[in-house]
């Protein structure tokens, strides 16, 4: 397996670098860590991952404002995210700063199902458009997973953990292992942290058990997470990172009734890499980074005949894509009150995907052959600090979005082709950020508002597949946000509440009308407008408590102008998968070191999804609200061991992310972890 030996030279190289330790030295920090000074922001911490448990990444975004994620199937079936009321492919997703959006997906959209959260020590969670620092895509938000980076002495953890999954069923049965091993540790000439995982999970069925469905799918994932610094001198440091994840999951025939198959499996490889030099210069005015950002995602969608529902015949689907952006980014603080941040930034796409059926009618949708798109952007943003407490950010950003188009012209007979020719296609987008923010430092109170825009290109499946069309322009989004932070009570009490308007043009979306063999196309017709509010209010009386909740209100129009008669008209579209209400409720009590429980209570209200009837009708359904709480307890009773147990989904709601998909019931998951670290000489 092509990414344990990747793994194996990391790691090697982590060894070379071990010498003396000195965890104390004053480093070069990597830009890829940094906190986001503006905007409408959440942080989720290092402790705050160990103490809830969650599994995956995205079973902690859905605990913050403004999110929400929808999950078709079971474990490791596509995940995707949806934020401030904005489509799955508007959300960037960026780990340790490559970005994660899959080029083969239809929507460019970030798959979260595998990343697990065993090797995150931070997430940050920027709402609102972010173009002018992360370029294309970043339309309704950017989500920032940091892995843990080593230093101090050498220290070993051990994980083991299993779980009874479904715990509702007749059979109760131990259908979850996860278990796996980190390594972090610092040395006088850098640090580095690795870390291994494989999880096998199951114990209930992708497609709806409500439905009729009894098979039980499972999914298998190994996942390698590597992060290393070499100190190259008091101004240069060398970071690389890379992470891989190999998936095995069983999938059903699609939702509905009796879709259940036994030999359906999707297969996936990614594979996350960049290297990157930051610097820092003239006492840290002058702080240069380089880097260089590859990704690359291989995925299989195979299905033999088995007399399940899949008599029609063999499929096997496969998605090939890669990514690779190269940046130059520098921070100035030359002058007095005011900060420069000023990149450059290439990246290109590549990718293709084939479908093979025996199915002779089969249309060939994702079989996109193999294409290539390219993107060039410039920026430059200034945060000046004119009197004590505020902050005005300005930004600027200039992209060029290029890809090629095939003409073919056909002669007057319509016979014969007379020029073939690829031309390059070439878009140029221009967006901003404004914000100014305010502290009354007498009141401690924090005052933002400010107004962004942004883009996203067509994905190469929208270019190129059959539904495709290569003259798409990209989508703009124009959004305004402005808030209002209090904290009162010692800061023992923090209330914030944010508002914001959202509205998307040229909206790329699936369009029903007949044009030649086609019953349907891509085209940009779309609008989409999202307007809301999040409250969130964190309560910390002392040491040993924290109770946090947030409530986002989201309320979401789409249209799409559509042409009839010699006339315009206005189609309203249904949003799926936006819940106009969403709530959650986090307390945790730690009384000392050795001890932790936590409660957290997510409620997820009413929402549009969609249900295929036979015979093959798509008609639009409202899914009710579900409250899914969960449970979670550390004991630590040296300081060696940790033990964990949690309950999921503790009232055993029966509920649905997507329509016709399972979810699992009550679920118990328990384990341990060792930690050794090197005697202090
Ligand atoms: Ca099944
Ligand atoms: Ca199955
Ligand atoms: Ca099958």
């Amino acid at each position: 397996m092509r990414p344990v030996r990747v793994f194996l030279i990391f790691f090697l190289l982590c060894h070379l670098l071990a010498a003396e330790e000195n965890p104390y030295r004053t480093v070069v920090s990597e830009q890829a860590e940094e906190t986001p000074a503006t905007g409408a922001t959440t942080v989720i911490t290092e402790k705050e991952i160990e103490k809830k448990q969650k599994g995956q990444v995205a079973d902690l975004l859905r605990e913050t404002p403004g999110i929400h994620v929808a999950t078709a199937g079971g474990a490791g079936a596509l995940t995707s995210l949806f934020i401030r009321g904005g489509k799955a492919g508007h959300a960037l997703v960026l780990l340790d700063g490559v970005r994660l959006n899959d080029p083969l997906s239809v929507e460019n959209a970030a798959d979260l199902s595998d990343i697990t959260a065993d090797a995150v020590s931070r997430i940050e969670i920027l709402r609102g458009p972010q173009a002018v620092i992360y370029g294309p895509d970043a339309m309704s938000g950017v989500v920032r997973i940091v892995t843990k980076r080593g230093g101090g002495r050498p220290a070993l953890s051990l994980t083991g953990e299993s779980g009874l999954v479904d715990l509702s069923t007749d059979h109760i049965a131990v259908n979850h292992l996860r278990t796996g091993a980190s390594l972090r540790g610092g040395t006088e000439n850098g640090d580095y942290a690795a870390a291994i995982y494989y999880r096998d999970t199951g114990g209930y069925s992708a497609a709806a058990g409500h439905d009729g469905n009894i098979e039980e799918d499972r999914s298998r994932l190994l996942t390698l997470n590597g992060r290393a610094h070499l100190f190259l001198s008091d101004h240069l440091t060398l970071g690389a990172s890379i992470r891989a994840a190999s998936a095995d999951t069983d999938l059903d025939n699609g939702p509905g009734r009796y879709r259940d198959d036994i030999n359906h499996t999707f297969e996936s490889d990614r594979l996350f890499g960049r290297v990157s030099l930051d610097g820092s210069f003239f006492d840290g005015q002058w702080l240069p980074s380089w880097s260089v950002a590859v990704s690359h995602h291989a995925c299989d969608d195979r299905n033999a005949p088995d007399g399940t529902g899949d008599e029609w015949g063999f499929s096997h689907a496969g998605f090939r894509g890669e990514t690779v952006e190269a940046s130059w980014r520098n921070d100035i603080t030359a002058l007095p009150l005011q900060r420069l941040r000023a990149g450059l930034v290439f990246n290109a796409g590549f990718g293709g995907s084939d479908h093979r059926t025996d199915r002779e009618h089969d249309i060939t949708a994702l079989d996109i052959g193999r294409k290539d798109t390219y993107g060039l952007g410039l920026y430059l943003q200034d945060i000046v600090s004119p009197v004590e407490g505020l902050d005005l950010t300005a930004g600027g950003r200039f992209d060029l979005f290029i890809h090629r188009t095939h003409d073919t012209a056909i002669d007057s007979a319509g016979s014969t082709v007379v020029a073939d020719t690829d031309r390059l296609r070439m878009l140029p987008r221009g967006t901003f950020g404004v914000e100014a923010a305010y502290r009354v430092a007498a009141t401690d109170t924090r005052l933002r508002a400010g107004a962004g825009s942004a883009f996203k290109p067509p994905s190469l499946f929208q270019l190129y597949s059959r539904y495709g069309s290569e003259f798409l322009r990209p989508e703009e989004t124009l959004a305004f946000d402005g808030g209002i932070e209090q904290r009162f009570w010692d800061r023992r009490v923090s209330l914030e509440v944010n508002g914001f308007y959202q509205e998307t043009r040229d909206l790329i979306e699936f369009s029903y009308g007949c044009d030649g063999m086609l019953c349907g196309r891509y085209r940009n017709l779309g609008w989409l407008v999202a307007r809301g509010v999040e409250a969130i209010v964190v309560i910390r009386p002392d040491e040993q408590f924290t109770i946090s909740a947030n409530y986002t209100f989201t309320d979401t129009d789409s249209w799409e102008i559509v042409s009839y008669d010699g006339g315009r008209w206005r189609d309203t579209r249904p949003v799926l998968r936006r819940p106009v209400h969403l709530a959650n409720l986090w307390a945790d009590w730690t009384p000392d070191n050795a001890f932790n429980a936590n409660f957290s209570l997510t409620v997820i209200g009413p929402r549009n999804d969609i249900e295929y009837r036979y015979p093959y009708q798509p008609a639009v359904v409202r899914l009710p609200p579900a409250v899914i709480g969960s449970l979670a307890l550390t004991v630590r009773p040296g300081p060696l061991v940790d033990l964990f147990a949690r309950l999921e989904n503790l009232f055993d709601e029966r509920y649905e992310l997507v329509r016709g998909y399972g979810t699992p019931g009550l679920s118990l998951y328990g384990g341990m972890r060792f930690h050794f670290e090197e005697a202090r000489p």
